[in-house]
């Protein structure tokens, strides 16, 4: 019923080997204090990939003791912003060398289609990277005209040692998004992947080394949440701590963070965000724009356009389309050329996802398309649609993080903006118009961080991105994320003579 991928005859990725499964503490590839390994899994098949070294609260003890010592005793703060500047452009050459290895590492661990990772997702990591490594010396403070004979300057120092902990959904990415910043502040780091996609953190860890970095600068934590995840952010020797996951576990390190030694955290986290289809919107492409909005990678994007609202007059002739686009999306292995959606991530998400599709159905929504496992093995799910959603049913409040759409039907735009903020998340929102005056009244009004109006998804480096609301706080990329990596300083001399 749904589409079905050409099989290529050639395999369309590099053949790929696991040769780092350890933790990266200082510079070194180590066992876990313990010995312990965990599975990290295949979403095709459930089956294991590799063993991999499950680092604990020792192991974030020895790690973040390196990390302390890289940055208080050098070289790394102390390097000339240039040279800093220049292993983050040699990291970011080496990876776009291996950019087909680590795609292809990135697809197996989560199911993502390669073809996404090799062309879209590892390009926009490297050039992150080369955008942060231009900052790197471009960070400066001011000079204040303050009252009274006073000179008066800001200097803008590193944080130290930044913890940081990252979900599974886009594993390379948003290891970019929080170590570019970081490193380019002159910080040191400590994270910890997500334990369902450990592979390609490591992997770029190494390749950091390669560029030069020094031991102890970026130390990777492979482990499970509740022990080396907690650990980390409730660690008293941890300067700073950067967290994107579900709203749940963000609450959990917020308070970690409190109750330990009061560390900033940042926190990207869960989303419900609205795509909001005026009348006069081409239907074609609002139809291909709303599909991509939300089934990306597999509907697993904090930031997908999950609460479609059409407009009543378009409403029956968007549904029609978005139906037959659903159905001719094409499901399979993600290593084979054309295909758009890979398996989900695990068996927890999975279950979570059909269990949402469960409550859709109990609700009355009227399911359109799918509804169920697609294939009888690994964690695929169909392409689903939903109509007929109203505000209150739980697939219209809840993430649901899977490929299921929910299309809502609205009259009138002050409608629909207070229906869209209606939400206890604020982290995005889609408006498709060819009318000035709507788009301008619906991005002042939607309560999100990011507005993204006739396109969605646009993740360019120098784009801030967070959340309003319980979506989270601060802002990741861009100019604004340098803000979380570092202190300002006030530095105030006497003027001996002040007539000059
Ligand atoms: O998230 P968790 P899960 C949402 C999405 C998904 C749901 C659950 O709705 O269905 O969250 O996913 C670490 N102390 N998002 O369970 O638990 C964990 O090891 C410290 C949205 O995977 O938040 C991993 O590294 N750390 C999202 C990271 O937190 C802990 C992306 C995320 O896991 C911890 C992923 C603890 N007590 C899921 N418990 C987005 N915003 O993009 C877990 N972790």
């Amino acid at each position: 019923r749904f589409g079905t991928a050409a099989v290529a005859e050639e395999p369309i990725a590099p053949p790929v080997e696991i040769n780092y499964t350890k933790l990266l503490i200082n510079g070194q590839f180590v066992d876990s204090a313990s010995g312990k390994t965990f599975p990290t899994l295949d979403p095709r098949t459930g089956g294991v990939i590799a063993d991999i070294a499950e680092g604990d609260a020792e192991d974030i003890n020895r790690a973040v003791s390196a990390a302390r010592k890289a940055f208080d005793e050098g070289p790394w703060p102390k390097m000339t912003p240039y040279e800093r500047s220049r292993i983050l452009l040699r990291f970011a050459d080496l990876l776009e060398k291996h950019n087909d290895d680590v795609a292809a590492l990135e697809a197996w661990d989560s199911g993502k289609p390669y073809e996404q990772a090799a062309n879209a997702e590892i390009p926009l990591v490297v050039r992150l990277f080369r955008y942060y490594a231009g900052w790197a010396d471009k960070i400066h403070g001011l000079t204040v005209p303050a009252d009274g004979p006073h000179h008066v300057q800001t200097l803008h120092e590193p944080i130290g040692v930044a913890g940081q902990i990252i979900p599974w959904n886009f594993p390379l990415l948003m290891f970019a998004w929080k170590v570019g910043p970081a490193l380019a502040c002159g910080n040191s780091v400590v994270l910890k992947s997500a334990e369902q996609t450990p592979l390609t953190a490591l992997y770029a860890a190494k390749l950091f080394h390669e560029a030069g970095l020094p031991p102890g600068v970026l130390n990777v934590v492979s482990g499970y949440g509740p022990t080396a995840g907690a650990a980390l952010a409730s660690h008293m020797d941890v300067d700073k701590l950067a967290f994107t996951g579900s709203t749940e576990t963000g609450k959990a390190v917020l308070g970690l963070a409190a109750q330990s030694n009061l560390k900033p955290v940042t926190l990207e986290l869960g989303g419900k965000s609205p795509f909001i289809v005026c009348e006069d919107a081409d239907i074609d492409e609002a139809v291909e724009l709303a599909h991509f909005a939300l089934f990306f990678n597999q509907g697993q994007c904090c930031c997908a356009g999950s609460r479609t609202f059409v407009h009543e007059r378009v409403y029956d002739e968007f549904l029609e389309k978005a139906k037959a686009r659903a159905m001719k999306r094409i499901v399979g292995d993600p290593f084979k050329k054309g295909v758009e959606q890979g398996p989900q991530i695990d068996s927890e998400q999975f279950e979570k996802i059909l269990g949402f599709i469960r409550s859709g159905n109990e609700s009355n929504a009227t399911l359109e398309c799918g509804g169920g496992r697609f294939g009888s093995k690994g964690y695929y799910v169909q392409p689903t649609i939903f109509s007929n959603v109203q505000d209150g049913m739980l697939i219209a409040q809840e993430e649901i993080f899977g490929p299921v759409q929910s299309i809502l039907k609205f009259k009138d735009v002050n409608e629909v903006i207070r229906r869209a903020n209606a939400s206890k998340y604020g982290l995005a929102a889609g408006v498709f118009t060819k009318n000035i005056d709507t788009a301008n009244t619906l991005m002042r009004a939607l309560r999100v961080g990011t507005v993204w109006i006739n396109c969605f998804d646009v993740f360019d480096a120098a784009i801030p991105f967070g959340g309003y609301k319980m979506s989270g706080t601060g802002r990741e990329k861009g100019i604004y994320s340098l803000q979380n990596y570092l202190q300002v300083k006030a530095v105030v001399t006497p003027l001996k003579n002040p007539a000059w």
